[in-house]
């Protein structure tokens, strides 16, 4: 699945690179400095599922094993689209960024990992995520990351989603 989508914010474009190993690499650059940590806790070597303690899909053994670490790249993804298949938990919030994004095999969220309202996906809910939402204010349209609870409007209604996670962090923040 397709997940791209462009975060416009004052001074600076970044995105929600698509589908590769690459766009997440792009996007844990985007947020934070990554240089000194290696990506080996991201995905799975050759198959892009991206790891996870609470389940990702091992396509060899066709059952979904549980790793000691969580890709940043779950729940990473625009948070203005349809999480379309994922499997569904309370943790699940947004769609994943990757191959399998949106679909039946995306890797599971574990508790508290991402807020909905984590815009930038810097781990906390913060004027940064303000910032970024302003700029798709009043906007009208399919899969804006700025609307949050995704009926195709930016407004008070999902600004208001914003100021009830104000302050909430990732458990990883
Ligand atoms: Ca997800
Ligand atoms: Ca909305």
């Amino acid at each position: 699945m397709h997940i791209s989508g462009t975060v416009r914010t004052a001074g600076r474009t970044s995105g929600w690179p698509s589908t590769t190993e690459a766009g997440c690499i792009l996007n844990r650059v985007y947020v934070r400095n990554y240089s000194t940590q290696p990506f080996d806790d991201t995905w799975l070597s050759g198959n892009y599922y991206l790891k996870s303690t609470a389940g990702r899909w091992d396509q060899v053994n066709l059952r979904w094993q549980v790793d000691s670490v969580t890709s940043l790249c779950v729940d990473a993804g625009n948070p203005g689209y349809s999480l379309g298949s994922e499997p569904a938990s309370s943790s699940n919030v947004r769609i994943n960024m990757g191959n399998y994004g949106g679909g039946i095999r995306a890797t599971k969220t574990p508790a508290g990992w991402r807020p909905l309202s984590d815009m930038t996906n810097d781990g906390i809910v913060d004027f940064k995520d303000v910032d970024a939402f302003c700029d798709y204010w009043l906007d009208t349209g399919s899969d804006l990351a700025g609307d949050l609870n995704r009926n195709s409007t930016v407004d008070f209604a999902d600004f208001a989603k914003i100021a009830s996670q104000w302050y909430l962090e990732s458990t990883w923040h």
